[in-house]
């Protein structure tokens, strides 16, 4: 298999506006995050990937973007970006930016122009349609709630929006739009920038006619725009003339993305993009159709989908590898303990991340553990999707609201957003003013001071997860073979590669589970590499509750 520094490379996700704020206006701002750069690159961390930080109205915190070439003001300047970037690349990491090109503001030029008039040289910047018997175009549903259309009273047309209505979707058949994407991409990698995160990726084409979806429960219409009939087509065009100049990463966000499709997307000789982020250890414990409603996950699933992953794209395409981002639950409130065993079970999910072969990336905060929050009322949620949907259901439809809430707790994309815990002064250090978004009242016990003044911490424990995987190319580059698929409290595989070979045992259970090691495990050979308790394991006898174990040894 090809080696390449982006398969090595350990990446840290950071949403700004709740990362660090440097001025006391309770955002957080590219100072913030440069004042913490010591912080990742001590962690281990190689490449930095930070959500949107381009001129936004914000209405979906920076995902709706009005200015690709500009920052967002609440953020800084581009002198505070251009000193940013060099203070990571002067601690040799690396800055992937989020490339967010399926949709545009509302607020951009483009659009501003394109709404103006049917004959604007913009107008076809983006998808404008006559309205179908005095009604939407077509059926589609966005994924924030109501119809994906939004009528213009100037002209009488309605736009596609598949996010919010102030997120009206580009035009991807137009060539025009395309070669503005390529131009504003080089615009950031000539400055230096080292990579993209693209968002929606598998969103851009939509099935020509914009035919109705069929019925379904939620985003009806999906099968008209998802892995769309032009996609591969867009994607090599964007890495003939972009991507294949430079030396960068790319990884694609890619809801429902079938495996077949990443093998296309991720492929080793498909010319499109470096990796995929496929969700379907996220959908796991959703209900078909019903966004805030979830159900508990037996371990046989979940370990189904890593190990499909691991085995069907060795050495055909490449892996990412995540728990959590700015979009999903906390990894501890989602998938472990956040209460008795909160250090055991994020250290334990963590070595399972880190032993995989793939592209690991941790989401801000993830490194101390940090758990879901539950807001007492809806609005202390922030969510452009939570207010829409509550909007809808419970004011309009009278649904009820304890229920709804009750789902919200769980999975809010606010869950991630909740500001750094940085120490245990007020607002967690995160601001000395009003933060955006209520700090998670548990910050006293959880935070980042808390976490270096404690050897065994989650922190600590991270950052040996991080070297041992640079010491093992195994880690990183080694085949996958599970034992025991069907244990429900075990998760155990062995890794090969050029004669070296892991093994990891990991208890995803409060209970200790009876356990004998293979006997081909028992050779002089064997070497633990990594626990998360503190005493040696007893891998011959019992796993402890989340107790993760990883021995080296030879092939
Ligand atoms: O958040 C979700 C639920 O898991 C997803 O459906 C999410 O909306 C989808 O993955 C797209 O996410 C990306 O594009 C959105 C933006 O709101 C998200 O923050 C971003 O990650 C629109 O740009
Ligand atoms: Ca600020």
């Amino acid at each position: 298999m090809e080696k390449a520094w982006w398969k090595e490379a350990v990446v840290y996700q950071i949403y700004p506006r709740s990362f660090m704020d440097s001025n006391g206006d309770g955002i957080g701002d590219l100072r913030g995050v440069i004042s913490k750069l010591d912080y990742l690159k001590d962690l281990g961390i190689d490449v930095i990937w930070m959500s949107p930080c381009y001129k936004s109205p914000n209405d979906d915190n920076g995902y709706d973007i009005s200015d690709y070439r500009d920052i967002m003001d609440e953020f800084g300047t581009m002198a505070d970006f251009k000193e940013m970037l060099d203070g990571i690349h002067q601690r040799g990491m690396k800055l992937m930016m989020d490339l967010v090109v399926n949709h545009t503001s509302d607020e951009h030029p483009w659009f501003v122009e394109s709404a103006k008039s049917p004959d604007n040289p913009y107008r076809d910047y983006y998808i404008w349609r006559d309205p179908k018997d005095g009604k939407e175009p077509n059926n589609w549903i966005s994924y924030f709630s109501g119809p994906a259309w939004e009528l213009d009273q100037t002209t009488g047309q309605y736009y596609l929006h598949l996010f919010t209505r102030k997120q009206p979707d580009l035009n991807w058949e137009n060539e025009k739009v395309r070669y503005e994407v390529y131009d504003m991409m080089k615009f950031w990698l000539d400055m230096g920038c080292d990579g993209f995160r693209m968002d929606v990726a598998n969103l851009y084409s939509k099935v020509p006619g914009l035919p109705d979806g069929k019925p379904r429960v939620g985003r009806v219409g999906a099968e008209n725009y998802q892995d769309g009939p032009r996609i591969h087509e867009f994607f090599r065009e964007m890495n003939r003339e972009v991507l294949s100049k430079y030396d960068i990463m790319t990884v694609g966000e890619m809801s429902d993305v079938p495996l077949e499709q990443a093998l296309r997307y991720a492929g080793t000789d498909r010319n499109e993009l470096n990796m995929v982020f496929q969700f379907e250890q996220d959908l796991l414990d959703t209900v078909e159709g019903e966004r805030w409603a979830y159900r508990s996950v037996p371990l046989p699933e979940l370990k189904a989908v890593f190990s499909k992953w691991q085995t069907q794209l060795h050495e055909k395409a490449w892996n990412s590898l995540y728990w959590t981002n700015h979009d999903q639950p906390r990894t501890v409130s989602r998938r472990g303990n956040d209460t008795d065993f909160r250090k055991e079970s994020q250290k334990m999910l963590y070595t399972m991340l880190m032993t995989m072969q793939g592209t690991p990336y941790i989401y801000q905060g993830e490194e101390i553990g940090m758990t879901n929050v539950s807001f007492d009322s809806i609005d202390d949620y922030d969510d452009v999707e939570i207010h829409n949907c509550w909007r809808e259901r419970v004011i309009k439809n009278h649904e009820d609201p304890d229920r709804l809430l009750e789902g919200i707790r769980y999975r809010a994309r606010d869950n991630a957003r909740t500001p750094m815990q940085w120490d245990d002064t007020e607002h967690a250090g995160f601001t000395t003013g009003n933060p955006w978004l209520k700090v998670n009242p548990n910050y006293k016990e959880i935070n980042v001071k808390e976490a270096l003044a404690d050897e065994n911490s989650i922190y600590y424990y991270m950052r040996r997860l991080i070297t041992m995987r640079k010491e093992y190319p195994v880690a990183v580059y080694g085949d996958f073979k599970e034992y025991g698929p069907e244990h429900t409290k075990l998760y155990v595989y062995e890794r090969r590669y050029e004669g070296q070979k892991l093994y990891v045992v990991l208890n995803f259970s409060e209970e200790p589970v009876p356990f004998s090691m293979p006997e081909e495990w028992k050779g002089a050979e064997t070497r633990l590499l990594i626990s998360n308790y503190e005493d040696e394991p007893l891998t011959d006898r019992r796993i402890r509750p989340y107790e993760a174990a990883v021995y080296s040894g030879g092939c």
